[in-house]
């Protein structure tokens, strides 16, 4: 995934979702982010132009120049599947901080029902997955350093503003290999490790996060 720069986020993070109708099996991972008792809401975005927005985009909050869900929403489109924990998971939950992973890692795994609407997105490559919650002053913690929160006056801003983005890609499993050759081409490396994920079932849609996000996290990886 993307880190949102210009919220000074250091995370990382990769996702996945395998889908068979409207039966989504998610898998999202990520480390870096605010630790402690944060909770970071995680969404599917959909009906925006399918990407994440780029560091030009901030605006100033508060005194500092950043960006929140609504300056991105372009972008990204508006929520439509909210990855709790448990329960409801539609965009009603967009903020139900108690079920959603908190901390500065996350491995989530769920499977969920989702809508036509997100179901097309997903397919279209017009959904966007976000995590959510950042550390802006770097103090551990979510304060107001950038003001209340757009979405809800009773949370800070660094509670919602957007961490980790990245557009999903689709790929159909009834097409893939088993284990695309390792040709050093970031795209069908990534490709390939889809590939190495998929179980089973010929009729599903195995839809990560593209290429870039893999180069993302290969970067992590030699930077630590
Ligand atoms: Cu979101």
């Amino acid at each position: 995934m993307d880190r949102i720069t210009a919220n000074h986020v250091t995370g990382s993070g990769k996702a996945m979702v395998q889908l068979s109708g409207n039966t989504a099996k998610i898998t999202v991972t990520a480390s870096g982010l605010v630790g402690g008792a944060s909770p970071h809401a995680m969404h599917i975005h959909v009906g925006g132009g399918g990407v994440c927005p780029k560091p030009s985009e901030a605006k100033d909050h508060n005194g500092h120049a950043s960006i929140n869900v609504a300056d991105a929403m372009k972008d990204y489109g508006m929520i439509g599947t909210s990855l709790t924990t448990s329960g409801d998971s539609t965009p009603n939950s967009a903020l139900a901080v108690t079920r959603f992973p908190s901390g500065s890692t996350v491995d989530y795994s769920r499977t969920l029902e989702v809508t036509d609407d997100v179901a097309a997105n997903l397919k279209s490559g017009k959904a966007v997955l976000v995590i959510h919650g950042i550390d802006y002053n770097g103090n551990g913690k979510y304060d107001s350093v950038l003001g209340a929160s757009e979405l809800d006056k009773k949370l800070p801003a660094e509670a919602t503003d957007p961490a980790l983005c990245g557009a999903f890609t689709t790929s159909q499993m009834a097409s893939m290999p088993n284990g695309a050759a390792d040709t050093g081409d970031g795209a069908t490396q990534a490709h390939g490790t889809n590939t190495g994920m998929v179980a089973g079932g010929s009729a599903a849609a195995l839809i990560g996060l593209g290429a870039g996000g893999y180069a993302l996290r290969r970067r992590s990886a030699t930077a630590r």
